[in-house]
C-alpha cells in the first residue's frame, strides 16, 4: 500500500498522547475502528491512516499548561484516499486538523511514486545556470524598489542601472501589480529593450524575471502572453495563490519560462511556533514539489530572519536528492555585499544571492550596488576576505563602510 506520511508536533498530557495520534489518524481517514462489524474492517483496513511513531519530551511542557507536553508523531494516509494534488494531500493531512488547537504540520513525506504526479522544478538549478551560463559562483539578482507610483522611463533606468552592474536576474517588487503607469506588457518589452543594449554594451546578459498578477483564472493566459512577448522569467506570490496554481503555470507548456516563487504572506502560517506549516514544508518540500525554479525565503541574518536550522532545512528541502530537478535556495531580505562570505559559507555556490536595498542604496547607486556584490562574490571564491579584496575595489570598500563586513 501506498501512504504519504505527515509529520506533527502538539501538546498532551504523556497519558493521552498515544489515543490523541490514534484519533487523528482514524479521525481523518475512515472516522471510526473497533466498532465496526469484521467485514467492514477488512474492507476499510486499505484506508486506515497508521500511527507510525510517537514521542514524548516530557522536558519541553506546555508554556501555559504544565500538564502537557510537547509530541511528536507521524502518521501514514494511504495515497488511495485522495487524489494525487496538493489541495488533496494538505486536506487529508492538515484540513479540518489545523483549525483544531495547537499542533503544527511540519514535514510530508511523498514516497517515490506519488512523487512522480508532481512536475517539480521545470529548469532547476542546471536549467537556470545553462539559460544564465553562470556556472562556477552563486547568482546574483537584484529587486526593483520604490518602484510604485514611477512611470516606465524611471523603471528602466533602474533596470539599467542594476544590469550595468552585473546582475544576473533583476525581479519586480512583489508589491508590483499590473498598472497604467508600468503595465505588464511594456515592463516586458521595454526591459527586453534595455537588457538587449546593456549586453550589447557589457557582454553581460541580465534576465528580467515580471510579477505575474491578477485574478487567479487569468493568470495562464497572462503568463502565455508573457511568453510571447520574449519574458525571462515570471515571479509568483506562490502563497496568496496557492500551490496548485504555481504547478499549473509550471506545466503548462506553452509558458515554459522559469517561476520564482515570492514567500508573501507565508509567514502567517509559518511563523508560530506551535500552529501551522513548518517553514520548510512550506517554503521547501510544497514550493519544490509544485514547481518553482527559484524559492525566496528569509534568509538567518536580515530584517524578517528565520533561525539559522530553519533556513538550512528549507535549503535541504529544495535540492536534496530525488526524482525532482532541485530548486535554487534564495535567501533574502536585508542582504547586502558584507554578508557574501556568510551566505556562501552556509548555502555553498548553488543559490541565489538576492537584494533590494543591499543594491539601490549604494552610495553608486545600483550600478555600484550590483558592482559591490559581484566583487564581494569573487573575493570570496578566490579565498579573499572582503576587507583585503576592499582595497582594489571602491565599490566594494563603500559597501562595507556603509554596512559592515570584513
Ligand atoms: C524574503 C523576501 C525578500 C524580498 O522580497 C525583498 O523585497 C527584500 O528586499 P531587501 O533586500 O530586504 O531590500
Amino acid at each position: 500500500m501506498t501512504t504519504i506520511t505527515a509529520d506533527y508536533t502538539s501538546y498532551s498530557t504523556p497519558q493521552q498522547a498515544a489515543r490523541y495520534a490514534e484519533n487523528i489518524a482514524l479521525g481523518l481517514t475512515i472516522g471510526t475502528w473497533t466498532n465496526l462489524p469484521t467485514l467492514d474492517q477488512q474492507q476499510l483496513q486499505q484506508h486506515k491512516g497508521e500511527v507510525k511513531s510517537l514521542e514524548i519530551f516530557d522536558e519541553q511542557p506546555h508554556p501555559y499548561d504544565k500538564n502537557k507536553a510537547k509530541i511528536q508523531f507521524s502518521i501514514s494516509y494511504p495515497t488511495v484516499n485522495f487524489s494525487p494534488d496538493i489541495p488533496a494531500i494538505l486536506t487529508t493531512v492538515f484540513g479540518k486538523l489545523s483549525l483544531d488547537g495547537e499542533i503544527k504540520l511540519q514535514d510530508l513525506h511523498f514516497g517515490a511514486s506519488l512523487l512522480r504526479a508532481f512536475p517539480g522544478p521545470r529548469f532547476g538549478i542546471e536549467g537556470i545556470r545553462d539559460l544564465t551560463q553562470v556556472y562556477n559562483r552563486p547568482l546574483l539578482m537584484s529587486i526593483f524598489k520604490t518602484v510604485i507610483g514611477r512611470d516606465l522611463p524611471y523603471l528602466a533606468t533602474q533596470l539599467r542601472a542594476q544590469a550595468e552592474g552585473g546582475v544576473d536576474i533583476v525581479k519586480d517588487d512583489e508589491i508590483l501589480f499590473d498598472n497604467p503607469l508600468t503595465p505588464f506588457s511594456k515592463r516586458i518589452t521595454e526591459g527586453k529593450k534595455i537588457l538587449q543594449e546593456t549586453y550589447e554594451q557589457t557582454g553581460h546578459r541580465t534576465r528580467y524575471a515580471v510579477n505575474l498578477t491578477g485574478r487567479t483564472f487569468d493568470l495562464r493566459d497572462k503568463a502565455r502572453l508573457a511568453k510571447s512577448l520574449g519574458a525571462d522569467a515570471l515571479l509568483l506570490n506562490v502563497h496568496t495563490y496557492g500551490y496548485d496554481v504555481l504547478q499549473s503555470l509550471v506545466e503548462d507548456d506553452d509558458i515554459a519560462l522559469p517561476i520564482l516563487a515570492h514567500p508573501a504572506l507565508s509567514g502567517a502560517f509559518i511563523s508560530a511556533e506551535r500552529v501551522g506549516i513548518s517553514a520548510q514544508l512550506a517554503l521547501g518540500t510544497l514550493t519544490r514539489i509544485a514547481g518553482a525554479d527559484l524559492s525566496l525565503f528569509p534568509s538567518p541574518y536580515g530584517n524578517v530572519a528565520l533561525a539559522k536550522q530553519t533556513t538550512d532545512a528549507i535549503a535541504q528541502a529544495l535540492t536534496a536528492k530525488n526524482s525532482l530537478k532541485a530548486t535554487f535556495p534564495v535567501p533574502s531580505a536585508g542582504i547586502h555585499p558584507g554578508l557574501v562570505p556568510q551566505l556562501i559559507a552556509d548555502f555553498g555556490m548553488d543559490c541565489v544571492i538576492n537584494a533590494g536595498g543591499g543594491i539601490h542604496g549604494h552610495p553608486n547607486g545600483a550600478v555600484g550596488g550590483a558592482l559591490a556584490f559581484r566583487q564581494a562574490i569573487d573575493a570570496t571564491l578566490q579565498g579573499l576576505t572582503l576587507t583585503e579584496a576592499a582595497s582594489q575595489h571602491r565599490d566594494l570598500q563603500q559597501a562595507l563602510i556603509l554596512w559592515g563586513g570584513q
